[in-house]
């Protein structure tokens, strides 16, 4: 089994997350990649259209994507219990994977637009926009799963996304406290 990675990733790093708890993160080589959405890596576009990291390729020469698919499929192929098979239990844990998944979208969006898009077209509101996306998720999250031990994750997990955002916002941060 073979990933094309990136360790800055955050859907590589899911699917690296799902491959450790099934224990087979030693089976899966790493394929470097550069995969941007300006300049696009030419090694990952034959195998998928949307040039896009995680790609996985299956020892049988099937390709898939994207992090969802893969991480669905290492669990069935390893006798995994990351998703339930069936009942309202699945669709629960599908729809907080649907949460989390456009949480870590928009939270990319909004770090694509400050790292890729020129000062001039950058346009604050919509940034802001992915970024409110991000905080209304860590609330629910924080409401629905006090199962998780720490009421303050959603704080933390909002400064670090924040900081991925606006690098510069941390510093004016520390200055005020
Ligand atoms: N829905 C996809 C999203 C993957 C994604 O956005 N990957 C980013 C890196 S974190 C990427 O490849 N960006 C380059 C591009 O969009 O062209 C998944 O869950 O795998």
């Amino acid at each position: 089994m073979k990933i094309f990675h990136s360790p800055a990733s955050p859907f590589v790093r899911k699917c690296m997350v799902a491959a450790h708890e099934l224990g087979i993160a030693d089976r899966i080589e790493k394929l470097p990649s550069a995969a941007d959405p300006v300049k696009r890596d030419a090694n990952i576009l034959p195998k998928n259209p949307l040039g896009q990291v995680p790609t996985f390729l299956c020892d049988d020469g099937q390709v898939l994507y994207d992090s969802r698919v893969i991480c669905e499929y290492l669990d069935a192929t390893h006798a995994g219990a990351l998703f339930p098979k069936s009942g309202t239990e699945r669709w629960a844990r599908l729809t907080e994977l649907a949460l989390a998944d456009g949480m870590t979208a928009a939270a990319l969006l909004a770090r694509y637009e400050t790292m890729l898009r020129p000062e001039a077209l950058r346009w604050k509101d919509w940034t802001e926009g992915q970024l409110a996306k991000v905080r209304t998720g860590l609330e629910w999250l924080e409401m629905a799963t006090p199962s998780f031990g720490d009421r303050g994750l959603g704080q933390r997990a909002g400064r670090a996304f924040r900081h991925r955002a606006h690098p510069g916002r941390r510093r004016h941060a520390a200055r005020r406290r």
